[in-house]
């Protein structure tokens, strides 16, 4: 845990009492705070209270009188498509709001770090998609390369979580735009931009409210080295307005698909190929096609971005090239679970918006195409040409009949996944691939993505199994 100081003998409101919640006040009462908490969930605040947290209802700004500060939860609206009350009470009392990423950035230096030979060091990873695997591919390379490395944020755990770092030590967070855009010191020393696509409009305004809470990360005097991804306008334009000059090597520019040209330092992936320029120089380069665990263009655009990313903190390309191959994936990324028949089966769950539905989409032939669910804002117009691979969707989802109607390719309309997956297998020949790659959320149906892939994995293994 990191204590978080600063508030000594304060009362700080915490709202939400999941992971960021919880970790939040027990590093604010290690540093001397009083926490005083609360959770519209009533079952939420029996568990902080059982830890000896005191939980108070702070619906109107008098319950503010004696607080200095309130710390919220990610997953809790602060402003659109309404403010929570309790967070509208703080508004209205004048009381500053941060979350737990601005604890960890208040409270991560120390005086201890005098005495360290090397600073701890912080690359934090944000992005419309690709942050889980981008993040967790930086942290296995630099494991491999025998640095010191915990992860954090936006993957699991909560920041405040983490162990103090000792010498030399790296902290890779993954931040979501609900994180970084409420967090009031936010100062990694290497912040990485992966690409941007519509996802949680609702809560940040529309897209323009959704690239700002990104940017918030590169805010100007804020980190050493920015990992751009310049695959749409809004890198091109982030990546340019933190360039003084062509060549200022403060900004890597990456991309999954295009070559990059100029005198700056550039990380791309063509057909295959990664190749790192600076200074009009080709500094390295590696096949990536035999790499099992980052399959497509989609994981191609990650693997440059972590590339980038550890040789900003002067890993040689060979090192990085050999941790590439013990990368295993992501479980619910593009994750191979079975093969039977010359069938392949691949679990994409955590494809919940349109954008990485169409990726994984490209990274497979012959595509027998498990969808559907509760659809995002925007729609699924962007599938249209991402589906030229496909012989045929199987639509799952509460409403699999509108959802069908929105698709170009042949659809039929299983609703739920053992059907989807058994009609699905059947019609599926030697070579074809049975993907899951809903373009949708899951809530309809299951409590996360993790559960609908789970519950893929089981009907593959039911399915192939029967007698
Ligand atoms: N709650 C209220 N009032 C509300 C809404 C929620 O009191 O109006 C309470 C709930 O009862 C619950 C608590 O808030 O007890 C949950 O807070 P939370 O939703 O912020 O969840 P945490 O457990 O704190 O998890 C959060 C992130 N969740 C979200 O952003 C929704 C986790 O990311 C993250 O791993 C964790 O912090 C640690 O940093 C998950 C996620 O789904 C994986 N992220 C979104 C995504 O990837 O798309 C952004
Ligand atoms: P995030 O943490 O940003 O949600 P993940 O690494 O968990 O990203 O991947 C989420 C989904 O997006 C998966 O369906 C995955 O296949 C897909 N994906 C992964 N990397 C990218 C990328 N660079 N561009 C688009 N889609 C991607």
């Amino acid at each position: 845990m990191i204590p978080v100081p600063g508030f000594e003998g304060e009362e700080v409101a915490v709202l939400g009492l999941g992971r960021t919640g919880l970790s939040a006040a027990r590093a604010l009462r290690a540093g001397g705070a009083t926490p005083v908490c609360w959770d519209d969930n009533p079952a939420a605040r029996d568990v902080a209270e059982a830890e000896g947290f005191a939980c108070r209802a702070l619906k109107t700004p008098a319950d503010f009188d004696t607080i200095t500060r309130l710390i919220t939860s990610p997953g809790i609206p602060h402003l659109y498509p309404q403010p929570n009350p309790v967070i509208a009470a703080a508004y209205a009392a004048g009381v500053p709001v941060d979350n737990d990423i601005g604890l960890f950035f208040r409270a991560l230096a120390t005086g201890a770090w005098e005495s360290l030979d090397q600073p701890p060091r912080v690359i934090a990873v944000t992005g419309s998609n690709g942050k889980s695997t981008t993040a967790e591919l930086i942290a296995h390379i630099l494991d491999h390369a025998g640095k010191p490395v915990q992860l954090a944020g936006n993957i699991g755990r909560g920041v405040l979580d983490l162990d103090p770092p000792g010498d030399g030590a790296v902290i890779v967070l993954e931040l979501s735009s609900y994180q970084t855009e409420l967090a009031r010191a936010l100062t990694p020393d290497v912040a990485v931009f992966t690409n941007l696509s519509p996802d949680h409009l609702d809560r940040h305004g529309g897209m323009g409210g959704y690239f700002a809470a990104k940017r918030r990360l590169f805010a100007e005097g804020g980190p050493d080295r920015a990992v751009i991804g310049v695959d749409e306008a809004e890198g091109q334009f982030l990546a340019g307005q933190l360039s003084e000059a062509p060549n200022d090597d403060r900004v890597i520019r990456i991309s999954g698909g295009q070559k990059l040209s100029g005198p700056g330092w550039s990380v791309f992936a063509r057909k295959g190929f990664l190749s790192e320029w600076r200074k009009g120089r080709q500094a390295g380069s590696i096949d990536l096609r035999p790499v099992k665990g980052l399959p497509g263009s989609h994981n191609h655009q990650n693997a440059c971005a972590a590339y980038a990313a550890c040789r900003t903190l002067g890993l040689a390309p060979r090192v990085i090239e050999q941790a590439f191959h013990s990368f295993q994936g992501l479980p619910h990324r593009s994750q191979i679970v079975a093969e039977a028949g010359g069938v392949t089966y691949v679990n994409d769950s955590k494809a919940t918006n349109v954008d990485s539905a169409a990726k994984a989409l490209a990274a497979f032939d012959n595509i027998r195409w498990i969808c559907g669910g509760l659809q995002k804002e925007g729609g699924l117009d962007a599938l249209k040409d991402a589906t030229t691979g496909v012989r045929k969707a199987y639509v799952i989802g509460r409403e699999a009949a509108e959802f069908a109607l929105g698709l170009t390719c042949e659809a039929e309309i299983c609703t739920d996944m053992a059907t989807a997956v058994a009609r699905a297998s059947a019609d599926a020949e030697p070579g074809d691939t049975v993907l899951l790659a809903p373009a949708a959320a899951s809530f309809d149906q299951y409590d996360n993505f993790e559960k609908r892939g789970e519950d893929f994995i089981a009907q593959v293994h039911a399915d192939l199994n029967k007698p």
